[in-house]
C-alpha cells in the first residue's frame, strides 16, 4: 500500500526564516560519487536560531558553521534541521551524490556521456541541502572540476571568470552569475560538444556571445535554433522593450530530458528535440516548435528570471505570461491566424479535458502534493489565455503599460499573481476585482447565447448566459468577467456598427453577470452574428447556428479565425448527429451543402494555403470526446473516419488538383513554403482514402527531398492502412535506426497505428534497438502516442490497452516518476467511459495504488482519480 504523501496549501505560505545572499558551489564530478561543496552566506530573517534546509537523496559528508564543524543538526525525511545558529553565518555543507544512478532526470544526472542538471521545480535539493524555494534569491559562484579529456566544456550560469588545468588530468572552470536567483534557475553542464557560435548586439550596445552546444557530429542541425534565438532577442526588444542582461547566452541540447527545455539563467538546457533540425531530419512542425521553445525560454529571462515567483502556486505568473509572449512571437513572425487556431485547438481539446478531469485546478492551484504535476495545460495554456484577455480588454498599449509597471516594481524579486493584476490595474486605472476570479476558479465556463431581432424597432438583442459546472476540486462557481468579442454581418457580408443607448460601442462585450442582455440599435436587417471572435475567452460557446449562417460566416467573416471557427462548428453539428446515426446502426453522411462549403474553401484563390489546411483538418478524437459526458469511443472514431472518407471521395478532383499544383522543386523554410506543404500534405491525408492513395503515398515517400514530405507520406499510409505502409516503415527504420531523435517520428506512427493488431506490434517495437524506456522522448513517442492518439486500440473493450499502460506505469514509477505521471493522464479520465471500461481502468489504478514505493507524482493523480 502506497504511503500517503502530504499536500501543501497555497493559503499556508510563510516567508522564509532565513535568506541566503551568496552561495559558492564546487563540483568535483565523478560518475557515481560527485562531491558538492556549498558555502552559503546565511542571514536570519525571523526570530529563529534553527534553520531547516531541503535535501533529498544526499549523503552528508561535512557540516560547518563559520568554518567550525557543527554537530547541532538532525537529518529528517527530506530535510536537515540545524540548531543553535547565530544571526549571520557562513554555512559549509559537503554532500556526495550519484549522477549515474539518477534515472529520474532531476538534480544532477548523466545524459549519454554528459553531465547536466534540471532543478525546477525542486531538483536543487538533490544536489545540496538548501532553502530550495523560489523566494530565496542568491548570487551564485560555481566551480566545476572534471577530467579534461572527457569533459572539455564545463558550464554554469553567468560569466566565466577563471579556468585552469589541474595536475591530474582534470581541469576547472569558475563561473559567476551577477544576478541573484532562486535555486531552480541553477544549471551545470559538463561534456564534449560541437559548438555553434554567433554574436548579438543589443539595442543599447551590449555585445553578447551566443553559443549552442550539441552532441558531436550534430553541428549541421543547430542553425535554425541560432536563427530563432537571434529573432527572439530582437523581437523582445522591439515588442516589449526588453534586452538581454549578460555577456553570454548558452544553450545545450541533451537527449535525456523530462520536458521541452529549461530557462536556467544564461545557460538553457534543452531537449535535443527543440534544438536539432535540418531538412533531412526535421519536419516543418519541428522547425516551428524549435522557434517557439527557443523563444519561450529566452523570454523567461525577464518573465520568470528577473521577476520570478514567490512560491510554486504562482507558477502561471511566469508560465502563462511567457506562453503568451511566445505565442505572440510566433504570430508576429508567421501566420497569426494559423497560430491562433493551433493554440485554440489545445485549449478546446486537452485543456478543457483537464478541466473536466480529477486533476482540475485553477491556473493558480490551491493544493499540491507534487509540484511537477502542476506544469499543466491549465497553468500554461489557460494561463496564457488569461493574459490574452488582459490584452483584449486593455489593448496593446494598455497591456504594455501594465507590463512595464510590473517589471519596474518587481525586478530582482519574487512576485505573485496578485502583484501582476495590481500592476495592470494601476497602469491602466481600471478595476479588475472580478477578473481576478480567473486565477482562483477552475473549470470551463459555458456561454450560452440567444438572439432576437426586432424588425420594427430595428434592434438586435444578444442574451448571454454564463455558467461553470462544478469540478472535482471546487463545487461552487461564480460569474466571471468574460470579454466576449462579436461582430454582426448583414446579408451582403458587411459589418454593422455596434450601437447601444445611442453610442458606438466596442466589439468586446463585458459579460460580468450570470445573465446579461445587450441591445444593439439601428440594425436594419436581421444580422448573422460572429461570436467569441478570436476565442476572446477560454469558454465553451453554445449558440444555435443554422447551416446557412455557418457557411455564410465561412465565406464572409472578415477575420480568418472566425471563418475557420464557423467551419469547425459546421463539422461539429454533423459529427454529433452522425454519432447518433452510427449508434442507431445507420450510415454516416454529410449533406451536400456541407461538402460544398469545404469545396469552396479548397478552391479559394485568396486564402493562404496554410489556412486552408487548417479549415480542412477535422477536430481530433480527443476534442470530440470532450463534447460528451460519456463518450462512445468507437462511434466517434467511426464517424471521424467516415467523414474523412466522404470528403475525400467527393472532393477528390479538387484535392488532387491542389496536390499536384503544390509540388515544390526545392525545400525552403519560410512561412509561405511551409503553408504550401501543409496544404499539399493535408490533401494527401484525404487522397490516401481514394483509389490513388497507395500510389501517391509511395511515390511521395520515394521522391521526398525533406522530412516533412517523408513523414506525411508515412502518416497517410499508416492512417489509411495502405499496402505500402510496411515498405515505408521498414525503409525508414533501416535508414535512421542509429538516430533516436529521428526514430521518434517512426515510434509515434507505431503508437498511432489504427490496425487491430497494433498493440502486439507496439510490444515488438519496444525491442527495437533505438528504443529505451529510460529515454523520455522514446517513451512519449511510442507509449504516449498509443495512450493519447490511438483511441480505438487504447480503449479496446478487452482491456488490453489499459493493462499495457498499467505495466509501463508500474515500471516507470521507479525509473522516472515525472514521465510516468505525464503518461497516466488518459487513465485519469475514466469517468468519461462506459461502466465496463471504467472498471477495467480502475483495476489498473488500484494496482498502482497498492504499490509500496508509489512515487508522490503518481500517488497524487491516482488517489484523485479513484476519489472521483
Ligand atoms: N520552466 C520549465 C519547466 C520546468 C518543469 C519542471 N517539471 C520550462 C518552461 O516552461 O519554460
Ligand atoms: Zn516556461
Amino acid at each position: 500500500m502506497a504511503q500517503a504523501h502530504q499536500a501543501k496549501y497555497r493559503k499556508d505560505y510563510q516567508s522564509p526564516s532565513h535568506t541566503i545572499t551568496d552561495i559558492d558551489l564546487t563540483f568535483e564530478l565523478q560518475d557515481t560519487a560527485t562531491i558538492v561543496t556549498a558555502v552559503s552566506q546565511v542571514k536570519q530573517l525571523k526570530d529563529s536560531t534553527s534553520l531547516e534546509l531541503d535535501g533529498e537523496g544526499l549523503e552528508l559528508k561535512r557540516l560547518e558553521v563559520n568554518q567550525v564543524e557543527w554537530n547541532e543538526y538532525e537529518l529528517v525525511e527530506g530535510s536537515i534541521k540545524i540548531h543553535q545558529l547565530p544571526t549571520e553565518f557562513v554555512l559549509t555543507i559537503v554532500t556526495e551524490i550519484n549522477p549515474e544512478a539518477n534515472t529520474a532526470l532531476e538534480g544532477l544526472y548523466k545524459s549519454d556521456g554528459a553531465y547536466c542538471t534540471q532543478c525546477e521545480a525542486e531538483g536543487f535539493r538533490r544536489i545540496t541541502y538548501y532553502l530550495d524555494r523560489p523566494d530565496v534569491l542568491a548570487k551564485y559562484t560555481t566551480t566545476v572540476i572534471a577530467d579534461k579529456a572527457q569533459y572539455p566544456f564545463l558550464l554554469s550560469n553567468g560569466n566565466r571568470i577563471e579556468q585552469a588545468d589541474l595536475n591530474d588530468g582534470r581541469h576547472m572552470v569558475k563561473w559567476s552569475d551577477p544576478h541573484p536567483k532562486p535555486s531552480y534557475l541553477f544549471a551545470l553542464v559538463a561534456g564534449d560538444f560541437d559548438v555553434l557560435r554567433d554574436k548579438y548586439t543589443t539595442k543599447s550596445g551590449r555585445n553578447v556571445e551566443l553559443e549552442i552546444f550539441v552532441d558531436k557530429g550534430n553541428l549541421n542541425r543547430a542553425n535554425h535554433a541560432m536563427v530563432s534565438l537571434i529573432n527572439s532577442m530582437k523581437w523582445d526588444e522591439e515588442r516589449f522593450g526588453l534586452e538581454y542582461d549578460l555577456d553570454i547566452y548558452m544553450i545545450v541540447a541533451v537527449d535525456f530530458f523530462n520536458m521541452g527545455a529549461m530557462e536556467n539563467k544564461g545557460l538553457n538546457v534543452f531537449n535535443s528535440k527543440f534544438v536539432l533540425a535540418n531538412d533531412q531530419t526535421a519536419t516543418d512542425t519541428d522547425y516551428l516548435g524549435i522557434e517557439a521553445v527557443i523563444g519561450h525560454e529566452y523570454f523567461h529571462n525577464w518573465t520568470g528570471n528577473r521577476v520570478t515567483c514567490r512560491d510554486w502556486f504562482q507558477l502561471s505568473l511566469k508560465e502563462g505570461l511567457t506562453v503568451f509572449r511566445d505565442q505572440e512571437f510566433s504570430s508576429d513572425l508567421g501566420s497569426r491566424a494559423v497560430n491562433r487556431i493551433n493554440n485554440v485547438r489545445i485549449i478546446r481539446g486537452p485543456q478543457f479535458a483537464e478541466d473536466a478531469s480529477p486533476m482540475s485546478h485553477p491556473i493558480r492551484p490551491d493544493k499540491v502534493i507534487e509540484m511537477n504535476n502542476f506544469y499543466t495545460l491549465t497553468v500554461y495554456e489557460k494561463g496564457s489565455e488569461v493574459i490574452r484577455m488582459y490584452h483584449t480588454l486593455l489593448g496593446e498599449e494598455g497591456f504594455q503599460k501594465g507590463i512595464k509597471l510590473y517589471i519596474e516594481r518587481h525586478d530582482g524579486t519574487a512576485a505573485t499573481c496578485e502583484d501582476f493584476v495590481k500592476a495592470m490595474e494601476d497602469a491602466n486605472g481600471v478595476d479588475l476585482t472580478q477578473f481576478r476570479l480567473w486565477y482562483s476558479q477552475s473549470g470551463t465556463p459555458t456561454v450560452k447565447v440567444a438572439s432576437h431581432y426586432d424588425a420594427q424597432q430595428q434592434t438586435y438583442t444578444l442574451t448571454l448566459e454564463q455558467s461553470t459546472e462544478p469540478t472535482q476540486d471546487q463545487k461552487e462557481k461564480q460569474a466571471l468577467h468574460i470579454p466576449f468579442d462579436i461582430e454582426l454581418y448583414n446579408a451582403a457580408g458587411e459589418v454593422t456598427e455596434l450601437r447601444c443607448n445611442g453610442e458606438k460601442v466596442s466589439n468586446v462585450l463585458n459579460l460580468t453577470q450570470a445573465k446579461q442582455s445587450f441591445v444593439f440599435e439601428g440594425v436594419t436587417e436581421k444580422p448573422v452574428p460572429s461570436l467569441l471572435r478570436e476565442f476572446s475567452a477560454p469558454v465553451k460557446l453554445e449558440y444555435d447556428y443554422s447551416d446557412e449562417e455557418l457557411t455564410f460566416l465561412m465565406v464572409h467573416a472578415r477575420n480568418e479565425f472566425a471563418r475557420w471557427d464557423a467551419g469547425q462548428m459546421l463539422l461539429a453539428k454533423y459529427i454529433r448527429s452522425n454519432v447518433e446515426t452510427v449508434q442507431a446502426g445507420d450510415e454516416v453522411s454529410l449533406p451536400e451543402q456541407v461538402v460544398d462549403a469545404f469545396r469552396g474553401v479548397l478552391l479559394s484563390k485568396e486564402l493562404e494555403p496554410a489556412f486552408i489546411a487548417e479549415v480542412m483538418s477535422l477536430p481530433s478524437h480527443n476534442e470530440v470526446s470532450g463534447w460528451y459526458k460519456t463518450v462512445d469511443v468507437d462511434a466517434v472514431a467511426a464517424v471521424l473516419k467516415a467523414i474523412k472518407v466522404q470528403l475525400a471521395l467527393e472532393l477528390a478532383d479538387e484535392l488532387s488538383a491542389i496536390y499536384h499544383s503544390l509540388k515544390q522543386s526545392e525545400y525552403t523554410i519560410d512561412h509561405a513554403a511551409i503553408g504550401e506543404r501543409a496544404l499539399r500534405n493535408t490533401a494527401l491525408s484525404y487522397l490516401a482514402y481514394t483509389e490513388q492513395g497507395n500510389a501517391l503515398a509511395l511515390q511521395q515517400y520515394q521522391q521526398a527531398n525533406n522530412m516533412t514530405d517523408t513523414i506525411a507520406a508515412m502518416s497517410a499510409a499508416n492512417q489509411a492502412q495502405l499496402d505500402c505502409r510496411e515498405t515505408l516503415m521498414s525503409d525508414y527504420s533501416d535508414k535512421w535506426k542509429h538516430d533516436g531523435l529521428v526514430m521518434d517520428k517512426w515510434f509515434t506512427l507505431q503508437g498511432c497505428n489504427p490496425s487491430t493488431n497494433a498493440l502486439d506490434m507496439i510490444k515488438q517495437t519496444m525491442q527495437h534497438e533505438a528504443f529505451s524506456l529510460k529515454n523520455p522522448n522514446r517513451t512519449r513517442s511510442l507509449v504516449g502516442s498509443f495512450l493519447n492518439m490511438n483511441p480505438v486500440n487504447f480503449h479496446a473493450i478487452d482491456g488490453s490497452g489499459y493493462q499495457f499502460a498499467g505495466e509501463i506505469l508500474r515500471e516507470l514509477n521507479s525509473v522516472n516518476p515525472q514521465v510516468a505521471s505525464r503518461l497516466i493522464d488518459p487513465l485519469l479520465k475514466l469517468g468519461k467511459y462506459d461502466q465496463t471500461r471504467q472498471a477495467l481502468i480502475k483495476v489498473e489504478l488500484e494496482k498502482l495504488k497498492s504499490m509500496d514505493d508509489l512515487a508522490k507524482d503518481l500517488f497524487e493523480k491516482v488517489t484523485k482519480a479513484l476519489e472521483a
